[in-house]
């Protein structure tokens, strides 16, 4: 009989473990980020239990930070890090319970499906093989890794340099909504598709300035929310520091060398089973202008996705209301321009469920690249 063992120690591993004397009766605690007292992510490896009918029990799921996440919400697994399927799941208002009966020694299970450093440093490289692309490294982390911003266009292009528009995507600030990376993939890939005709108008009449990943280091420690220093990037905007959001200070300061026309901050959303998107209603400088573009781009991605919608939302935020210190705001107010916080769910697209997978990396994935469309219109 294999021991049972509960394995943490790799990229975004996390999770308490309280009782594991029996695998129909595994306890476990849901941990606080490395330096916040968000908690919501975790990422476990489970071994020694094949064939033997295992139930994991969250028992603080309640007092997580977003426990409205846990109603309709299903862990995901995986024997083999790629495929990830979800599985039998139930909330009762405090405690989670999971139910599998594995078929190998070894299954992982996640809040969403991960995206390592790895996969993220490959997602750099390969980009970075193209002619269109340009990698700057920005500066550093809290913990001293990279920030990396990938410079998108045609250079042989039509449309004189001087001439383009400047879209930015930042991703990620919130670690554990690895969605958002996936999403970044799937934009890139159709983005440097030689062959895809609305990539090649957008390559000449666009500089693209892309950031896959805001928050290296709290993805590696399995956080939820937070970076190292335990800062809400997304509530960094106003005032970053080198010592508490180096992340957001190095990103914001080449925003302001460059100049932004557009901005799209890609998260996840706990709550929602939904793809939808939040404006910049709420700043100061918001106008007429802005809010025919926000509904334009809305119009043109939901009748060219059928995975994207507009009913479902975080809803209005008065006027003059908003918060400053929060991405989409800060840029809408600093550059007069278009900026979305792009929302993907936790759980599935409930207009359009799968029960295998709910919502994925995969889905993610067509998701970015789908983004290209109303990005064709607002660029016309
Ligand atoms: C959100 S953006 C919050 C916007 N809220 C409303 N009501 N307009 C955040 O940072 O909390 C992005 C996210 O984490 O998904
Ligand atoms: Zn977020």
């Amino acid at each position: 009989m294999h021991k049972l063992h509960i394995s943490t120690q790799f990229d975004s591993g996390a999770i308490e473990v309280v009782q594991l004397d029996r695998a129909d009766d595994i306890q476990l605690r849901i941990r606080k980020d490395s330096a916040a007292d968000f908690a919501q992510w975790f990422h476990f490896c489970l071994h020694g239990a094949a064939f033997q009918p295992v139930t994991l029990r969250f028992l603080n799921a309640g007092d997580s930070a977003y426990p409205k996440g846990w109603d309709g919400y299903q862990v995901v697994a995986s024997y083999d890090r790629q495929e990830w399927t979800r599985i039998d799941t139930q909330f009762d208002g405090q405690e989670m319970t999971a139910r599998l009966t594995p078929m190998a020694q070894a299954v992982y299970f996640a809040y969403f499906e991960p995206y390592s450093y790895e996969q993220h440093l490959d997602l750099l490289a390969s980009a970075a093989t193209s002619h269109w692309v340009t990698q700057q490294r920005l500066g550093s982390t809290v913990q001293g890794r990279d920030m990396t911003l990938l410079r998108i266009t045609d250079e042989a292009g039509t449309t004189p340099i001087e001439q383009k528009k400047k879209v930015w995507m930042i991703a990620r600030q919130h670690p554990g909504e690895t969605m958002a990376e996936w999403f970044v993939e799937g934009f890139l890939e159709r983005l440097l598709d030689a062959d895809d005709a609305v990539a090649r108008v957008l390559r000449d009449r666009c500089v693209f300035y892309v950031v896959p990943h805001m928050n290296p280091d709290g993805a590696v420690l399995g956080n939820l929310r937070t970076n190292a220093a335990g800062a809400n990037l997304n509530r960094e905007w106003a005032e970053p520091t080198a010592e508490r959001s180096p992340e957001v200070l190095l990103v914001r300061q080449a925003m302001l060398d460059i100049g932004v026309d557009l901005n799209l901050d890609i998260h996840g959303d706990e709550g929602l089973p939904y793809n939808f998107v939040v404006g910049s209603e709420g700043t100061p400088g918001y106008s007429p202008r802005i809010a025919a573009l926000e509904d334009a781009f809305k119009v043109a991605w939901a009748a060219s996705c059928p995975d994207f919608q507009d009913r479902h939302n975080y809803g209005k935020t008065a006027p003059g209301q908003a918060n400053l210190t929060l991405a989409t705001n800060w840029i809408a107010q600093q550059f007069g321009c278009l900026a979305f916080t792009i929302e993907m769910p936790f759980k599935d697209n409930a207009d359009l469920p799968d029960p295998l997978v709910g919502w994925s990396g995969e889905r993610s994935k067509k998701l970015g690249a789908s983004v290209l469309q109303p990005l064709l219109q607002w660029s016309a």
